[in-house]
């Protein structure tokens, strides 16, 4: 779809205001959100990834499309949260310590809210002890990890042997995610569910709350 591309032309050039209309031209045309999200927002974000990576583009760059993707997204967070869905459990959620990518772990919140999910957002920069102090106070069933980078990664699993240490590891569901963590890394640390992406996190934090 034209649209789309031009979507995604526009986020990999930072331009916010043009995104935002452009999603909102998407939306009205009769496009689902879920097809914004993935063929131009997310799909703007992997070509600027991949540019990124061969040192094509610098950290100015990815920053103003990291805006313009958040700008889009903002337009998509009413139709993907479903306005009147009742609350069916909590959870906290954060973005590890040292690790200050919070694309990804904002869509898990949305497409969580989208299933009527109550989330507490710690933010970026989430030290293992706040994630549970926090999941402790807001009386959270699950504490949701999310690093991009292989370095902030050990946090989640300081994560799960701080539960362990207070006796608290029954009491929460331990769920982790981003771009460099595996279902075999989720499992070499003791965490409980590991998913790929936004919307089958959102599908197992709803299973964990029908069980
Ligand atoms: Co950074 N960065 N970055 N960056 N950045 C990556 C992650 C990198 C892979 C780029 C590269 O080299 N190709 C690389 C990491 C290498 C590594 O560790 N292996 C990298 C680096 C090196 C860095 C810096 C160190 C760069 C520097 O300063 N020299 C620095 C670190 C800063 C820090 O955190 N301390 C840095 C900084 C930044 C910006 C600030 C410029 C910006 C972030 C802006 C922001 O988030 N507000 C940024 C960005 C945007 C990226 C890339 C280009 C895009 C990330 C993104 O938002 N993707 C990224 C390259 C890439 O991933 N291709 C890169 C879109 C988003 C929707 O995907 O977050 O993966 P993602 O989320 C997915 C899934 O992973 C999953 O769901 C989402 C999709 O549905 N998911 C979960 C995420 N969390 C989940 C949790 C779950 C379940 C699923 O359960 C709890």
């Amino acid at each position: 779809m034209e649209i789309l591309n031009t979507i995604s032309e526009n986020l990999q050039k930072g331009k916010s205001n043009a995104v935002k209309e452009l999603v909102r031209e998407a939306l009205d045309k009769g496009i689902s959100a879920e097809d914004i999200l993935e063929g131009g927002l997310i799909g703007g974000m992997d070509v600027i990834g991949t540019k990124f990576m061969k040192n094509e583009i610098y950290v100015p760059e990815v920053m103003l499309a990291a805006r313009a993707m958040t700008a889009g997204m903002e337009v998509l967070r009413p139709v993907l949260a479903g306005a009147g869905v009742q609350p069916r459990g909590r959870v906290v959620i954060g973005t590890v310590k040292g690790d200050l990518h919070d694309i990804g772990k904002n869509l898990v919140k949305m497409m969580m809210e989208g299933k009527g999910i109550q989330v507490i957002d710690l933010g970026t920069d989430v030290p293992a002890e706040r994630f549970i102090s926090a999941a402790m106070e807001h009386e959270a069933r699950i504490i949701a990890c999310s690093a991009l980078l292989t370095t902030t990664m050990p946090e989640m699993k300081k994560v799960v042997e701080l539960l362990k240490e207070k006796g608290l590891r029954d009491k929460f569901t331990v769920m982790i995610g981003g771009a460099p963590v595996t279902d075999a890394y989720r499992e070499s640390i003791g965490a409980d569910i590991y998913t790929p992406d936004a919307g089958s996190a959102a599908e197992a934090a709803a299973k964990v709350f029908a069980d």
